[in-house]
Parts: C-alpha cells; sequence; structure tokens
C-alpha cells in the first residue's frame, strides 16, 4: 500500500512516529533551555529572590563543560558563565552533545557506531522536521536513526539541562516524606495547586506560601493557613524539593477543581486540558496562566518574564485568598498515601553507599546475588483510555511482588504514590526479598525518582550501575526495563525512544503509533535491539507487559551468568569484572552466545 505520493506504508509510519517524538523532545529541550536562560537571569540579579542554592553541582557542571573559573568565589559569574556554556548544547551544530560523556563509555561508542550521537539539541529536532517534510527522507529506517538521534538529544541533552540545572537553582532533592491523592487539599486553608512543568513559578509559591504577612492574610479571611498541592509534574518538582504534597496526576486536573476546594490554580507549561477554564468557571477557581510559551483562553494571565516571580507569586497567594471567600460546597476525597519521593541517582548512591562512599555497588551485590532480579522503570503519562491510573499501579505491584525494584517518574509517579507503592509503612506489596532490601537500605519498595524531565536521572542511575561493575559494560546487559503503561502525549515517546537508544528494553502500553506498519514495528524492536541493545515494543495488555519485562530480566541474569537467588556463579564484583570481559571476548568471537 503506498499513499497518493507514493510513500509506503513504512515510510509515513516511521516519519509520523518521528515526528512525534521531535514534537516531544522539543517540549523538554524548550523546558531546558528555559532553565539555562533562568540561570543566566537569576547570575545577573534579574530574577529578585533567585540565586544558586547548589554551589557543589554549579561546579561539577562547571567542569564538566569546560567552563572556565569552576572553582571561582564568584558564583553569580560562574553560574553566567555555565548559563552561557549550557545554551551552546541548543545550537551547537557539529561534534557530540558533551552529557554524553555521562553514558559509558561502550555506550557513547555504540553510538558513534550507529550513528546515533547527537550533534545539537536544536539541530537533531529541526532535522527530524526537514527530513519528515513531504519528499524528503523516504527510507524508514533512516527515519527512526534520525528519531532515535533526536531522542538521545533529550535524555542525555534536553531534559538532563532541566534537572540540572533546576537542582543548581532550587536545590538538589533528597529523599522527603510527603502525601499524595485529592485528599491532600484542605478543608480550612486556602488552596493553591500548581500544575505544570516549569519549577520556577511552583517554587516561588512554596516561598510566598509561607510568608507571615500572607498566612495572617489567611487567617483574616477566615481560612486557618495556606496549603500549596500539585499535579503533574510541577508537583513532582516540589514534592521531590519540598515534600509538598501531590494532589494528582495529569488525569486529576479537572477533578481537583471539582472538588470546589482549589481556589487558585497555577499553570504554566505542558499538559494542561483546554477543558480546564470551561471547568473552573463553574466554581470561584482562580486559574493562572504564567508562561508566555501557554496562553489559555479564559485564563488569567500572569507572564513571569516581565515581573518578578516572587511578586507574581505574592499577588497569585493574594487572589487565592480572596477566592477562598467565595468557596462554596467542597467535596475533597478524604484518603491519602504516605509516600517517601526525592530519590536521584546521587541520593541513591548516598544512601547505598554512605555519604562519604557514594556508591550503587550494593544494589549491584543485591541484583548479583538474586535478592533483586533487576530494576524496572514505570515512567509516563496517565491516559483516560486507561483505568484511571491503575494500570501503572498493578504492573509495579505485580514486578515488586517479583522481587524487582521499581522506579517511578512523571504521571505514573504519582498514581504509584497514590497506590501505596512507595509509602514505606506498605513493605508487605513487595515480594519477600525485596522487602528485606527495602528494610535494610530504609527505602520503599517504589522509588519515586521525580518529573519527566528526571528520566534523565533514571539514565545516570543506569550508568551508576554499570560503572559500579559486575553486571557489565554498558547499559544494555543490565537487567533492567522501561514500562510506560499508560502514555498519551509525545513527551513520553521521545522518553521511550531515549530508554531505547540507551540500551533499555521498554514497553508501551495502550496503543501503538506504528500499528500499520510490520516494517516500523520490526525497526522498533529487533532493528533497535540489533543496533543499540534497547528496543521500542508496544503491548496494550499490562499481565503481558510484566511477562516480557520479567522474561527480559531473566534473559540479561542469564548472559551474566547469574542464576536464582544466592546461585550466581560469582558474587565478587571484580572477579565478576574478569568473567564478563572474558565472556564478553566469547560472544564477539561467536563462541558463545
Ligand atoms: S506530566 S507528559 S501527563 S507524565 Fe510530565 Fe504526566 Fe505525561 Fe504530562
Amino acid at each position: 500500500m503506498t499513499g497518493v505520493c507514493g510513500a509506503a506504508l513504512s515510510t509515513v509510519t516511521a516519519r509520523n512516529l518521528a515526528r512525534s517524538v521531535a514534537g516531544g523532545v522539543a517540549a523538554h529541550a524548550d523546558h531546558g533551555r528555559a532553565m539555562a536562560l533562568l540561570l543566566g537571569r537569576a547570575a545577573a540579579g534579574d530574577v529578585a529572590g533567585l540565586q544558586v542554592k547548589d554551589v557543589a553541582k554549579l561546579r561539577a557542571l562547571a567542569e564538566e563543560l569546560g567552563v572556565e573559573g569552576a572553582s571561582d568565589d564568584d558564583v553569580d559569574g560562574l553560574a553566567g558563565r555555565v548559563a552561557e556554556a549550557l545554551l551552546g548544547v541548543f545550537g551547537s551544530q557539529g561534534g557530540e552533545l558533551p552529557l554524553l560523556r555521562r553514558a559509558p563509555a561502550a555506550r557513547r561508542e555504540r553510538w558513534r557506531a550507529a550513528g546515533l550521537a547527537p550533534r545539537g539539541i536544536d539541530r537533531e529536532i529541526v532535522e527530524v522536521l526537514h527530513r519528515t517534510t513531504m519528499g524528503t527522507d523516504q527510507s524508514s529506517a533512516s527515519l527512526v536513526d534520525a528519531a532515535m538521534r533526536c531522542a538521545i538529544s533529550d535524555g542525555w541533552g534536553g531534559a538532563m539541562i532541566a534537572s540540572d540545572v533546576s537542582d543548581i537553582l532550587f536545590g538538589s532533592p533528597a529523599p522527603v516524606a510527603s502525601r499524595a491523592s485529592l485528599g491532600v487539599l484542605s478543608e480550612t486553608e486556602v488552596n493553591v495547586l500548581v500544575h505544570g512543568h516549569n519549577p520556577l513559578m511552583a517554587e516561588m509559591l512554596v516561598v510566598a506560601a509561607a510568608e507571615p504577612e500572607l498566612l495572617e492574610a489567611a487567617r483574616a479571611a477566615g481560612a486557618t493557613g495556606i496549603n500549596l498541592a500539585g499535579v503533574c509534574c510541577s508537583a513532582n518538582e516540589v514534592l521531590s524539593r519540598h515534600g509538598v504534597p501531590a494532589a494528582g496526576s495529569f488525569l486529576d486536573q479537572e477533578i481537583a477543581v471539582a472538588t470546589g476546594a482549589v481556589d487558585a490554580m497555577v499553570v504554566d507549561v505542558q499538559c494542561i486540558m483546554p477543558s480546564l477554564p470551561g471547568v473552573a468557571e463553574r466554581f470561584h477557581t482562580r486559574l493562572l496562566s504564567t508562561d508566555a510559551a501557554a496562553r489559555i483562553e479564559g485564563t488569567t494571565h500572569i507572564d513571569v518574564a516581565h515581573e518578578p516571580p516572587l511578586e507574581a507569586a505574592r499577588r497569585i497567594v493574594s487572589m487565592a485568598i480572596e477566592a477562598f471567600g467565595e468557596r462554596g460546597e467542597t467535596r475533597i476525597p478524604q484518603a491519602t498515601t504516605g509516600l517517601i519521593a526525592g530519590f536521584t541517582d546521587d541520593s541513591i548512591a548516598r544512601m547505598l553507599g554512605g555519604a562519604h562512599l557514594p556508591s550503587f555497588r550494593p544494589l549491584n551485590e543485591a541484583i548479583i546475588d538474586g535478592r533483586l532480579q533487576g530494576v524496572v522503570a514505570i515512567v509516563g503519562c496517565n491516559n483516560p483510555r486507561s483505568e484511571y491510573g491503575r494500570t501503572c499501579a498493578l504492573i509495579a505491584e505485580s514486578l515488586m511482588r517479583a522481587n524487582v525494584l521499581v522506579v517511578n517518574t512523571g504521571c505514573a509517579a504519582i498514581a504509584c504514590g497514590a497506590a501505596g507503592a512507595m509509602d514505606p509503612e506498605a513493605r508487605e506489596d513487595a515480594g519477600p526479598i525485596l522487602e528485606v532490601v527495602c528494610k535494610s537500605v530504609g527505602i520503599p519498595p517504589a522509588l519515586h525518582m521525580g518529573s519527566c524531565v528526571d528520566n534523565s536521572r533514571v539514565l545516570l542511575s543506569l550508568a551508576r550501575m554499570v560503572e559500579a561493575g559486575g553486571l557489565g559494560q554498558d547499559i544494555d546487559e543490565l537487567p533492567v526495563a522501561g514500562v510506560c503503561p499508560e502514555w498519551m502525549c509525545e513527551k513520553a515517546l521521545a522518553i521511550g525512544a531515549y530508554f531505547a537508544a540507551t540500551g533499555v528494553y521498554t514497553v508501551f502500553g495502550v496503543g501503538s503509533p506504528v500499528a500499520a506498519s510490520p516494517d516500523a514495528q520490526q525497526l522498533l524492536g529487533p532493528g533497535l535491539a540489533q543496533k543499540v541493545g534497547g528496543s521500542l515494543i508496544f503491548e496494550p495488555d499490562p499481565e503481558r507487559t510484566v511477562e516480557l519485562v520479567l522474561e527480559r530480566l531473566r534473559d540479561r541474569r542469564e548472559r551474566l551468568g547469574l542464576g536464582a537467588h544466592r546461585d550466581s556463579e560469582i558474587h565478587d564484583i571484580d572477579k565478576r569484572k574478569a568473567l564478563i570481559w572474558w565472556k564478553n571476548r566469547l560472544r564477539d568471537l561467536q563462541l558463545v552466545r
């Protein structure tokens, strides 16, 4: 079958997929760019109330980027130079993205050999848009390659920059206790809900909501205080850094307003339902947009590029206090779930190895001796075509029972948190051995690793697992997988594509954008597996998804010579490094599988 122009079905399908991936990469890249620009503005003293919080991370990034004066006392000057260097990564036209150096050497070699090492973030996005215009790139294989190169520029570029700069400006997350579900909304306090992705306004609202003058104004209006909560990834950002509770995921944004208890909802960019103004106008809720890139009819727009963000946050809280006096009947579901959030590659290494010798080695040892079968990231959206956030949680429960450590980001993290997977008291949901591991380390069986851009933290954790040794020399050798059970937007496809291109076996649920073309499915499955060791599979059945993932973990364990619990060939990591070297050598010589 061909289109009217003669394009094959595989070309059209690969072209559409590549455009979707580029759309998702662009969203994360523009978020990353906004953070780099904000760092520059903060360094120049243009943003009152905002300065570098994590100086050590700024210095480390400066060194990594080759920015001079990484140990200078002038932190603002250094921040300005780092911001410039980061902005250069977006516009770079050749060479390789500098943050690729965080990936294992074997992975970088593989990307180079396959022509997948990205040159500049904007360049890869633009090139996909060009290639996919009518009558340009007509090879489905070449289109999939371009999509993967573009996706790598997200995970190891735009998204990673967004997370790094957010940490530098607002502080790096560390494990913190909080709560999830709509029950975090308060009957008696002024409720301000943040929604979107860019953490700037959410951070400023954390400051404003604690100011004595505004608390006094809230009390004068008859409230007992000011309650800040979030939905979607803005929630994940302030949950990870401050323990601000998460009212819900993408699917909960309208329902939160419909409780009648939200006095102000503050949105920035991405995942904001166009239906929100229509819902908000039926209640007293003030709906406020804050980013020039996302103008929404029916909202009050406060542009934080032109108003000091902290002043804007104060104005917003005052509007919420005024709205509180207009509240009608409220219907807030009572249940909430406890959770621990704030896990990053750094904080996990510190928890496992201690503050003086942070390391992923204890995790690798638990995988090697079979206490853990592996690690699976459950990420991405919630989808009305799925059972209201339950698919993520059901898959997490099944994997935890099979002694698999789960890590979560995005709306999947909020859904799993609300279902109790991140509650340290709910360890009986985990398999018996995972439960023991969690108790000995002091972690829940599912780790909340942040927002969608924080999938970069998952990539860095995988790189650190390789570095810790004993599990191979590249990410595709690890007994790990990625699952995106309820995806609904282009950004999720971009994340799945960079997971796969990084060597992760990745399964998407709901529906497949390449269902029409067996050739395109072949390219994303076995084709990618051969080229980069990871693959992008679409499987709508959650039970089958669990089976596929466990099969992958078993396969990787077998290749590494790891048996069942305490039944592996060699447990000592240094001896294992030699064993793996020989196994890989024999595999290269095609003497073993
Ligand atoms: S917010 S991209 S619905 S995860 Fe990051 Fe949630 Fe998906 Fe938006």
